[in-house]
């Protein structure tokens, strides 16, 4: 698609250090383009993206909410003694100090200083991990608890479910690619839980559960570590957006906690791990247990059915779509990921007393 010399040409753009030596593809993003830029010498290496416009209609506005962002973790970073360049992300600007360059073709790209000598998973491998992960989320809600500029919505109406429900509704009667008839069994499971889930909804529309600068996108992989397990920081910043806090933990538990693949064909390796959850919840705890609300301590197991279901329905609804937001790798793609992901949201409701029961006793443990 984007051939060597239209990339040079791109990456040439941004304000880098060092000679360019390579440039290559990068990671498994279901949403933008990435490639890593390659540079000679001393010279850090960066993240070039490919902002995927269909899905942001607001690039400028992102990465101005991704600067501020990035800056304001910085200061902080920089106030508790830690390494700015490792534990922040860095946007580098065009020559024309812009923070976006807009290619021939109308495609919006963007670059962040890559961070060297970190560790990315697609799967939380132990509890360990898990906990640290926990703590890492933890960690970023807390430098930003006092950011308070404003921020462009990314994208309308992201986890808000009563906003998806709009979308269902008209997926179903737009049925763009002919597949609801076949689908009957599926669309129930999000019929049956829909007054639930706007009842859930509705404390935060009314102010019951606050809502804060949150990440959106907590999945493990758009966390990264460093060598020893630790988390330096949260990438994948183009959702950063005000919402509630929950769905950092809920997300991050959707995929930290389950035992399977978020695309497992197998349904039998899908569920929810307690011990993974328990983790999770753990380094979470630790870093947030005493600013939450108790509307959010009293939900934040909930927030983890919450997200799983939003993502059932997103994958179900881009299916009803004709595959036409999420990268697929094959035709059934979407299919299998909702019937994934719904295994796991029916763990989740099987094992919800447990969880409910593990927030108390963590809840005590740090208060
Ligand atoms: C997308 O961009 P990426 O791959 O980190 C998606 C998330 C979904 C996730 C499912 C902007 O995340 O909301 O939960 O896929 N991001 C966007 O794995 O829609
Ligand atoms: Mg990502």
């Amino acid at each position: 698609m984007n051939n060597k010399t239209a990339l040079l040409d791109i990456a040439s753009q941004f304000a880098l250090d060092g000679a360019i030596e390579s440039i290559d593809s990068l990671g498994d993003g279901f949403i933008n383009d990435t490639f890593i830029i390659h540079t000679a010498g001393d010279a850090p290496d960066y993240i070039l993206q490919r902002k995927n416009k269909l899905v942001f209609p607001d690039v400028p506005g992102m990465m101005e909410n991704i600067r501020k962002v990035s800056d304001h973790i910085r200061q902080r970073v920089i106030a508790e003694g830690g390494d700015p360049m490792r534990e922040a992300m860095t946007v580098v600007p065009t020559h024309d100090g812009k923070l976006y360059h807009v290619d021939p073709d109308g495609e919006y790209w963007a670059v962040t200083v890559f961070i060297a000598d970190t560790v990315a998973y697609n799967k939380a491998d132990s509890p360990e991990l898990a906990r640290k992960g926990g703590e890492g989320i933890g960690k970023f809600q807390a430098q930003l608890a006092d950011f308070n500029e404003p921020l462009v919505e990314t994208i309308k109406g992201f986890h808000n479910i009563r906003h998806r429900f709009v979308q269902w509704d008209e997926a179903l009667r737009r049925d763009a690619a002919g597949r609801v008839k076949d689908l009957s069994t599926e669309i129930g499971w999000i019929e049956s839980r829909r007054t639930e889930m706007l009842d859930f909804w509705k404390l935060v529309e009314d102010g019951t559960i606050p809502t804060h600068v949150t990440h959106n996108d907590t999945k493990i992989n758009n966390i990264l570590f460093d060598q020893k397990g630790d988390v330096l920081c949260a990438i994948d910043l183009d959702t950063v957006m005000n919402s509630t806090s929950l769905n950092d933990f809920g997300d991050a538990i959707r995929s930290y906690a389950n035992t399977g693949d978020e695309d497992d064909r197998d349904l039998t390796r899908v569920g929810l791990s307690l011990d993974m959850f328990r983790a999770y919840t753990d380094g979470y705890l630790s870093q947030r247990a005493r600013q939450l609300t108790q509307s959010e301590i009293d939900h934040l197991a909930f927030s983890a059915r919450y997200i799983t279901f939003e993502q059932v329905l997103r994958f179900l609804m881009d299916y009803i779509d004709g595959d036409v937001y999420y990268k697929i790798k094959y035709p059934e793609h979407n299919l299998v990921r909702t019937h994934a992901q719904y295994k796991l949201l029916q763990s989740m409701e099987e094992q919800y007393p447990e969880m409910c029961a593990i927030v108390r006793e963590t809840v005590a443990k740090y208060k």
